[in-house]
């Protein structure tokens, strides 16, 4: 495998990560920092301002338990009159990444067993298709043996769309009919992928059935037919989940972990709302961590998740 390539998900890139998260993240940004702009103003903190913090971080979408430990930890820090905005915004910072560090995983699809299974589950538009995609390309560049499998079998909308992803990347990619059985065609293609030595396999799956019981019944299909050829497979499930849902990705994150069971979750779309602070609450509400976040449509706008970024750009600061 080329080791030099560069590519969106190395670390070499971190610089131009931020200034993608940042620019990304800017919505939720502009939210956070009015509010620490105006605390600044008034030094000493006194209680009407830290309320006001706690208020913001509710409506920011961070969940009232988060926002009371953030507002406590950022009430112990001491400003005095020469203190800095960004002293300030830094000690938020800090009280914002306590709650995510340990929250904050790693997808390494390329140091685990060969070939790597990821099956990718979420709601319809989600991201994904496209976080699939993205990761494909990533992959490829660094010079990886990849399978695209087309498992949404319902949408031929969703088959072609993939298929664009592995022509541009140049992943092998295997589909069925409409209609076809999701599971025949991961048994199929894992097989595939141990015969012809594979590094990884993407696989796509519906996001909308008939209705929420059928989706949970295929995606557990999928999942115990894939383990009939490897017990240890999917190595990875990711939960694809969409930012500008707000505090309805919580029900998601429990209806899919509960259910079918994950390993990872993606978070999408932070650029399109003002309300990227959902991740916190989703983080540690989900027995997984989160491993990957998008910040725009563009294949270096997935990132992995680095939580102290993460805290860092969400209240301002510019590196
Ligand atoms: N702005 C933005 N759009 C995204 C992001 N991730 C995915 N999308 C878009 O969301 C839409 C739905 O994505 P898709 O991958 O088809 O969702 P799926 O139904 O879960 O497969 C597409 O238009 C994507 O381009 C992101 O991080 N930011
Ligand atoms: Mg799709």
């Amino acid at each position: 495998m080329g080791g030099t390539a560069k590519s969106p998900l190395m670390a070499e890139q971190k610089q131009g990560w931020f200034q993608r998260l940042t620019s990304g993240l800017s919505r939720s940004t502009r939210e956070m920092t009015e509010q620490v702009t105006s605390v600044l103003v008034k030094k000493p903190l006194d209680q009407a301002q830290l309320d006001a913090l706690e208020e913001m971080l509710i409506e920011a979408d961070l969940g009232p338990h988060a926002a009371a430990r953030i507002t406590e930890a950022f009430g112990k820090a001491r400003f005095g009159k020469s203190s800095t905005e960004d002293e300030v915004k830094e000690a938020l910072a800090e009280a914002v990444a306590a709650e995510l560090v340990p929250r904050e995983g790693l997808f390494d699809p390329l140091s685990g067993p060969r070939p790597y299974v990821v099956l990718f589950v979420g709601v319809n538009g989600s991201g994904k298709t496209t976080t699939l995609g993205k990761i494909a390309q990533d992959l490829r560049l660094k010079g990886a043996k990849v399978l695209i499998v087309a498992g949404d079998t319902f949408r031929a909308a969703a088959v072609e769309q993939l298929k664009v992803w592995a022509e541009r990347s140049g992943a092998a990619f295997m589909s069925r009919d409409t209609g076809a059985d999701a599971a025949g065609l991961a048994f199929d293609a894992i097989e595939k992928a141990k015969a012809e030595d594979f590094d990884v396999v993407l696989i796509d799956t519906a996001g909308r059935l008939q209705n929420k019981q059928d989706l949970m019944n295929e995606l557990l299909k999928v999942i115990r037919v894939i383990k009939k050829i490897d017990a240890e497979a999917p190595h990875e499930t990711l939960l694809v989940l969409d930012a500008t849902v707000g505090r309805n990705a919580l029900a998601q994150e429990k209806i899919f972990g509960n259910q079918v069971g994950v390993s990872g979750i993606v978070m999408t779309k932070l650029d399109g709302t003002a309300r990227g602070g959902v991740l916190v609450p989703v983080a540690q509400a989900s027995d997984s961590p989160i491993k990957l976040i998008g910040v725009g449509e563009a294949i270096e706008d997935l990132q992995p998740f680095d939580a102290r970024a993460f805290s860092r750009s969400l209240v301002g600061l510019e590196s």
